[in-house]
């Protein structure tokens, strides 16, 4: 399966970690990840997000070593077994290349491929990046996010790693945006960055929305917990795309896709 962005594409999210806040865990055992992303592939994900480390606040800190281990064995059996789209969700440059090696073609960084040699990394790989919008690090970014404008202060951000990315060599076509809902956002932040979504298109690239039983959602739901999150993050997916996502990153496929389906029906637009 290739990339193309005139459809909209479900990313199914793979955590790969003992301890994620979204799923609870519930892949680390390998067998069961690869049955869980085969389940997401049936339901009609394009795309399968694979991640070692917990972006959770206060989370360990998980080696290089550790989070190889976890991730590429999953790679590697979805690589023999289907032809989805396989992204890599990691900062860590050695994660980057050795889960290209093993079969994956896209890498998702929520850290925009800041860390030492993350851009060498991808310019040498030369598949897909995500460049994904954070304010502060794991740790701080809920502790008093502030802007000017976020709309205008998260272009700023995507224009100079844009910059950042095609002065060291990576293609521009091969760049996906991302405003990152929740990573160092208030819940004003991200319900206005979801009404202005559209302001993203201005860079002609495609662009990624992940809202999936994020707080924000549990907050308007009146502090709703985390697994009664669906309906409000189907909604949430369905408004993203309509406001000009390319890519929705989901927990529940088969809920967003039956959505994004009776979305088609009206605009005409493919999923997939
Ligand atoms: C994203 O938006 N998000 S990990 C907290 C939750 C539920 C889910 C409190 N990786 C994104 O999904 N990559 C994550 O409940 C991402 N865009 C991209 N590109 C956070 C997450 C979550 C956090």
């Amino acid at each position: 399966m290739t990339i193309n962005f005139k459809n909209t594409m479900i990313m199914g999210v793979l955590n790969i970690t003992p301890d994620s806040f979204s799923d609870g865990g519930k892949n680390f055992n390998p067998a069961t990840a690869i049955i869980n992303a085969q389940s997401m592939i049936r339901h009609g994900a394009n795309i399968i997000d694979i991640g070692g480390e917990s972006t959770r606040p206060g989370a360990q800190a998980v080696s290089t070593t550790d989070e190889i281990n976890r991730v590429i064995p999953v790679i590697e059996a979805l690589r023999q077994s289907t032809d989805v789209i396989i992204s890599i969700d990691t900062s860590k440059p050695e994660v980057m290349k050795q889960a290209v090696k093993a079969g994956a073609s896209m890498i998702n960084d929520v850290s925009a491929l800041s860390a030492d040699g993350a851009l060498e990394a991808a310019v040498t790989l030369d598949v897909e990046v995500c460049l994904m919008h954070r304010q502060g690090d794991a740790k701080t970014m809920q502790q008093n996010p502030t802007y000017t404008d976020v709309v205008d202060d998260i272009k700023s951000f995507f224009s100079e790693r844009i910059q950042a990315c095609t002065s060291a060599g990576i293609a521009k076509d091969k760049i996906i945006l991302d405003p990152g809902f929740g990573f160092g956002k208030t819940l004003a932040h991200n319900l206005e960055i979801l009404k202005r979504f559209n302001e993203f298109k201005s860079f002609g690239l495609p662009l990624l929305a992940g809202l999936s039983r994020k707080s924000m959602i549990g907050t308007l739901l009146n502090d709703r917990e985390i697994d009664s999150r669906v309906i409000g993050s189907v909604t949430s997916a369905i408004i993203a795309v309509q406001n000009g996502a390319n890519i929705v990153r989901v927990h529940d496929v088969l809920e967003t896709k039956d959505a994004l389906t009776i979305l088609q029906a009206l605009s005409g637009d493919k999923i997939g």
